[in-house]
């Protein structure tokens, strides 16, 4: 670092929380912290839009429960759904800086700890959860020697160390953190348990001691629970200890890294593609279906003093040519940068030295391509809901104003009548509801074969012959001979998975043409309006699947053989399939449900309208008996509620309409209030990325 540059390491004048505040509007927002910021925003509108609608459908009676449950569970998505970014590389490649300098810069200091040689010594999660107060939470490395994964640990806080964070004090913050560095000495037994050591392995072993002991992390994982903007907004940011570590814990290569939405791959511009970043890159991160950036970080050390600004300019490029061919990367997502020039220029303020470290080309691009696609995937499931919903409410609105306009009719036509005919007309009420009441005994038949063909075509997506058949595929691989056959048996592990998935669909499909059978002679019969919505898509799980199998399927190549003979490898691969694939089979299931319920809650919300409506039309009859004053104040009545449910319909479609509008707005990316500091940097983001798709 230069001479007269701050120190990254001493308290700022500016407290982080002011600070952190200020993040979602204040003057050092960057492109990608604007454009996180902006689908946040867009999120939290967007979830209004469908809370009011929620409200009101609800104050008016006009949401059936299938229907409630599918807006509430779009409501909860749009709320607390997670963005994850990792950030992978060998050690000391600059990965925890990069993190500082794009999403810690405005604390005013180095929040985490970034230090030559190993730094992070277990995988940092940050994130924030508003229901636990703000602290860091660490799990003791023992803890892997009972096998158990870490989304099982995550719900067992004793076993976590808690330590509370002063989110007002960048200094404690900051110090509170350097716990991710932790280590202590074990016996290399110790370590060959805890997967540390490996005999077969030996250059990736840590260090040995002087007394023969060795150095091996205190904590397993450690997750960062702070409210700073972008981690409300739902971002999570997982920083990656170097090599050693990641080889040792399947858990973060089989867990946590396919599950995060994009992967920065980091390498130093010093050192270029050395055998272990290519190594790193080939095991955990050749897969395609992962969206990756790769950055050339510490440019910095390649500029010569006694070259020309050409000179080193064509220094960096020559370097990235070679990245993008070594790595098979396109140009496009190659950044070169200095993550330490761009931490300092943005606690100092200096738009010309983070121009230089041409961070921003990388953050622009991450809010150019990550986001829009993030919000395309939230739009359309909003859209969705919302068709559904909206069917279903202006049908029942439709049904409620013809029952109106039927008993207008009645009670014209008794206009200069006698109390004979309303006698009578009393009695065909009677006689009507009589016959309508018949319905019950069919619509109780229908709902023991629908529950009954629910239950078991949800048996099919269940938990049960899920495990059954990963049992099976673990029990093969474990039998094969040199486990040769492991990537064999997987493979048909999948197949055997999306029969599971395509029987499902059509045991749904089945179900549905049951019902919509049903249903038709309900309508013909009795006059209910009820409609079949078409039966879930699944391919959405098929596509999930799709994507766990080109994830893991490169655990099981020859060069993993080694790794899977090793019991402890084998159960965690095991239990992080299943926690995945749980997942799938469970949302499969879970929308099935939804379905079945939003199909089914029809019929009780129109047989309670029908009945509430003989009840109406046989009270105006009896006023009318006992004061025949009372028909025409009974029409005004009618008219008046006509009248309200007309204007129901017009404030529902609107307030669809605002909905949909706040769901598809696409001006997101850019606030209009940029500060001075934004404002006199020369590579401003351009508009383009606000709109880009
Ligand atoms: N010159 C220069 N040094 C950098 C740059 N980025 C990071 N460094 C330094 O490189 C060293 C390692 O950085 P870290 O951020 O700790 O690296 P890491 O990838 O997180 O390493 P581990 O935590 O050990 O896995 C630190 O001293 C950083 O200050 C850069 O752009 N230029
Ligand atoms: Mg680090």
């Amino acid at each position: 670092m230069s001479e007269h540059s701050h120190d990254l390491n001493s308290t700022p004048p500016t407290p982080v929380e002011s600070v952190l505040a200020e993040a979602s509007s204040g003057s050092v927002q960057e492109p990608f912290v604007r454009s996180l910021d902006a689908l946040g925003v867009w999120r939290v509108t967007l979830e209004e839009r469908v809370r009011d609608l929620v409200r009101f459908l609800r104050e008016q009676s006009l949401l059936d429960e299938g229907a409630g449950d599918l807006l509430d569970s779009l409501r909860q998505r749009l709320a607390s759904e997670k963005l994850v970014v990792a950030f992978v590389a060998e050690f000391s490649r600059g990965k925890s800086e990069l993190i500082n300098a794009i999403f810690f810069a405005d604390a005013g200091r180095r929040i985490m700890p970034a230090s030559p040689g190993r730094t992070t010594m277990c995988p940092v999660e940050l994130g924030w959860d508003p229901e636990d107060p703000p602290g860091l939470s660490l799990l003791p490395i023992e803890t892997r020697l009972d096998g158990a994964s870490l989304a099982e640990l995550r719900g067992q806080p004793r076993l976590w160390r808690r330590e509370p964070i002063d989110v007002s004090d960048p200094a404690s913050f900051a110090h509170a953190l350097n716990a991710v560095k932790g280590v202590r000495a074990a016996t290399v037994d110790e370590a060959r348990q805890l997967g540390f050591w490996d005999d077969e392995q030996p250059a990736d072993n840590p260090p040995m001691l002087d007394d023969g002991q060795v150095e091996i992390p205190l904590w397993r994982h450690a997750v960062i629970n702070v409210p700073h903007p972008l981690l409300k907004r739902g971002l999570v940011v997982l920083d990656t200890p170097g090599l050693n570590a990641i080889g040792a814990e399947p858990e973060l290569t089989v867990g946590l890294l396919p599950s995060a939405h994009v992967v920065v791959f980091v390498l130093g511009a010093d050192t270029g593609v050395t055998k272990s970043d290519l190594e790193i890159w080939r095991d955990h991160l050749a897969s395609q279906s992962l969206t990756r950036y790769v950055v050339l970080n510490k440019i910095d050390a390649l500029v010569d003093p006694l070259s020309s600004t050409e000179e080193n300019e064509a220094q960096i490029t020559q370097q990235c040519v070679q990245v993008s061919r070594t790595l098979e990367m396109p140009m496009g997502r190659v950044f070169p940068l200095s993550a330490r020039q761009a931490l300092e220029a943005r606690v100092e303020g200096n738009a010309q030295l983070l121009a230089d470290s041409r961070l921003l080309a990388l953050e622009q691009a991450l809010a150019q391509q990550l986001l829009p696609q993030r919000r395309a995937v939230f739009e359309q499931l909003t859209l969705e809901a919302l068709a559904v919903v909206q069917q279903q409410t202006s049908r029942n609105l439709t049904d409620l104003r013809r029952h109106l306009t039927d008993q207008l009719h009645e009670l014209r036509g008794l206009r200069g009548r006698n109390s004979g005919k309303v006698a009578l007309m009393l009695q065909r009420v009677g006689a009507e509801t009589v016959e309508f009441e018949r319905c019950t005994t069919q619509i109780q038949a229908l709902r023991t074969v629908h529950s009954r063909t629910l239950r078991s075509v949800l048996n099919g997506v269940s938990g049960e012959p899920l495990r059954t058949l990963v049992d099976g595929m673990v029990r093969s691989i474990r039998e094969s001979f040199l486990k040769l056959g492991a990537r064999r048996s997987f493979v048909q592990l999948f197949a055997d998975l999306r029969l599971a998935l395509d029987t499902a669909q059509k045991d749904a499909q089945d179900l549905r043409d049951l019902l919509a059978g049903s249903f038709a002679r309900l309508n013909a019969e009795y006059g209910f309006s009820l409609a079949t919505p078409s039966a879930p898509e699944l391919s959405r799980f098929r596509d999930d699947l799709a994507l766990i199998e080109r994830n893991y399927v490169q655990y099981l190549g020859l060069s993993q053989a080694m790794r899977l003979a090793q019991p402890r490898f084998l159960e965690q691969f095991r239990r992080m399939l299943m926690s995945r694939l749980r997942v799938v089979f469970e949302s499969a299931a879970s929308e099935i449900e939804l379905w079945s319920r939003t199909t089914s809650a029809q019929v009780d919300a129109q047989l309670r309208e029908r009945r509430k409506a003989f009840k109406r039309r046989r009270e105006s009859l009896e006023r009318i008996r006992t004061a025949a004053s009372d028909l025409e104040a009974r029409l005004l009545e009618i008219e008046a509620q006509d009248q309200r449910l007309a204007s129901i319909e017009v404030r529902l479609h609107a307030l669809f309409e605002r909905s949909r509008r706040a769901a598809t707005r696409h001006e997101m990316g850019l606030a209009s209030d940029f500060g001075p500091f934004q404002s006199s940097m020369p590579a401003a983001l351009p508009a383009s990325a606000a709109t880009s798709t």
